[in-house]
């Protein structure tokens, strides 16, 4: 369990309620005697990995809003927000977090996204499929089923959801199963291959565990050796653009890995989107009282 960095802003803030001899409910109250959800969650949005694109989303985001001066973004994991986010929605008190859809959190409790003028997350996303440079010649076969490769975020959401209760790679394979003609069409007039290796790297979110797995399962039927790789996204970007990987299928693009897209996208060959109509936001429970990000009060 990782250790919550203390802020000097919030440190002030205890020591000043303190000396002013309030009680913590006091002190959450505004002047109307509603709660003040900043000092609530004392300032700070509960974010995951460092290296996610929707961490570099909410960084920015700090600096689009001017109510966020004196806000913190603290990062921790996608499994350590879960469970605050569990244990906030147990005790219902307020909790602030990055979100994204597809993901179990909205199946699971009632949620809802923040809205977002300066669209520090963008107007949402599509997942889409790359290659290194030169895949096309040197596997045809693969290039064309990963060009092919499409499904909707909804029958990701499917393998998702089971992926919590089974294997990811169990879920996926299941999936296929039952939609093999679907599978079929990806494979359609590709020749088989004789146990060629292929590369495929990805990110270790359950989305992109899913549509690794199902990818891997298409390319299997015809015949190649898969191997997938979890990474960090700059280093997903890195691995396709300097050829080390052979493709991907988790970049969600033009906003969350866009950065990374900009520093590696010369060198990769963006083959579009797999699947459409991705979403991150600030993320709070149906209960809080506040609709958009330009709502939360500024840190004093
Ligand atoms: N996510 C899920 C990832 C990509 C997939 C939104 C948490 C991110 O890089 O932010």
């Amino acid at each position: 369990m990782k250790k919550f960095k203390t802020t000097g802003l919030v440190m002030a803030g205890s020591a000043a309620m303190i000396l002013a001899g309030c009680s913590d409910d006091t002190a959450n109250e505004g002047a109307n005697g509603e709660t003040n959800i900043g000092e609530a969650v004392e300032y700070t949005i509960t974010g995951i990995e460092p290296g996610a694109g929707i961490t570099g989303q909410a960084t920015n985001m700090l600096e689009d809003y001017e109510n966020l001066a004196g806000w913190e973004l603290e990062t921790s994991s996608t499994a350590g927000m879960m469970t605050e986010l569990e244990q906030a929605i147990q005790n219902e008190e307020p909790i602030i977090v990055t979100g994204w859809t597809p993901h179990w959190m909205f199946e699971r409790y009632d949620l809802k996204m923040l809205e977002d003028p300066e669209l520090s997350f963008g107007e949402g996303d599509d997942i889409h499929t790359i290659t290194r440079e030169g895949l096309e010649q040197d596997m045809p076969e693969a290039n064309a089923v990963l060009d092919a490769f499409n499904w909707s975020v909804e029958e990701m959401q499917v393998v998702i959801e089971e992926g919590q209760d089974i294997d990811m790679e169990e879920a996926a394979a299941n999936w296929v199963e039952e939609n093999q003609d679907q599978v079929d069409s990806w494979l359609e007039g590709v020749e088989p291959v004789d146990d060629v290796s292929i590369d495929i790297i990805s990110v270790p979110w359950d989305s992109e565990r899913a549509s690794a797995n199902v990818i891997s399962l298409a390319l299997e039927q015809i015949g190649y050796d898969v191997t997938i790789t979890d990474v960090d996204p700059s280093i997903l970007f890195q691995a396709v653009g300097n050829g080390e990987a052979d493709a991907s299928v988790a970049p969600w693009l033009p906003n969350t890995h866009g950065a990374f897209m900009d520093e590696y996208g010369e060198s990769i060959v963006d083959l579009g989107p797999n699947a459409e109509g991705t979403m991150n936001a600030l993320v709070v429970p149906e209960y809080m009282d506040v609709e958009s990000i330009e709502d939360l009060p500024a840190a004093e």
